[in-house]
């Protein structure tokens, strides 16, 4: 048995592919379609119940749903790589990094803005629709704005973002960055210069071909 990974190119499930690959491990991956709903399809439900991507299913045929707890459990797994650094202390601060990019920035911030739809009233008429779509989606920027402005001060001037060394915050920082550049949402300093970090990286450089960004 290997690993089988259920991930979209482009999502936040390619936080999880960099540490996969960082990691150097044999995985299968199967693409889940989202456009094409196959993430609401009952094979997919019945390994995921939320309909959610990623999801790590493990040798012995079990499935790990969430971005920290797919995360946390590579790093435990295999801790050759120190992708959770030893130290309690940073420990905690990259689980309390990594549960604020993907709870905050992405589950507050960047489903208001790619999932817009779902934060409307269902009875609205046309004309009202297209307000309220604008506010939602003026909301999620601000989200993504603010909260990207609470981890500017955290964060280093330079290199990683907990510690010495890439963790696995470092992988969920990286997908909202990439996000925020794919829709031209400005990044503070700090945070550009760790997406640069990131980005010079040749497993984030591979990781990003794989998935078609070129
Ligand atoms: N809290 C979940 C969020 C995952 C999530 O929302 N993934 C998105 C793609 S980035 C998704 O599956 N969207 C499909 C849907 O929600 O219907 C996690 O950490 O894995």
């Amino acid at each position: 048995m290997t690993l089988k990974f259920y991930m979209t190119p482009g999502s936040c499930s390619t936080g999880i592919h960099i540490l996969l690959e960082e990691l150097d491990l044999p995985f299968e991956v199967t693409l889940v379609n989202l456009p094409a709903g196959d993430h609401l399809k009952p094979v997919y439900r019945a390994l995921n119940p939320k309909g959610t991507i990623p999801t790590l299913v493990l040798d012995d045929g079990r499935a790990l749903t969430e971005f920290q707890a797919i995360a946390y459990w590579l790093a435990r797994s295999y801790p050759r790589k120190r992708l959770l650094p030893d130290d309690a202390l940073l420990a905690a601060q990259t689980l309390e990094l990594m549960d604020y990019v993907v709870g905050t920035v992405h589950g507050q911030g960047f489903t208001r803005i790619f999932t817009t739809e779902r934060y409307l009233p269902a009875a609205l008429t046309n004309a009202d629709r297209s307000v309220w779509h604008a506010s939602v989606q003026a909301r999620g920027c601000e989200i993504v704005s603010e909260a990207f402005a609470v981890i500017e001060a955290r964060l280093p001037e330079t290199g990683y973002a907990i510690g010495a060394d890439f963790s696995i915050a470092d992988a969920a920082l990286f997908y909202v960055a990439f996000w925020a550049d794919k829709t031209a949402l400005p990044l503070p300093p700090r945070c550009a210069a760790h997406y640069q970090l990131m980005r010079s990286r040749p497993v984030v450089q591979r990781v990003l071909h794989e998935e078609g960004y070129r």
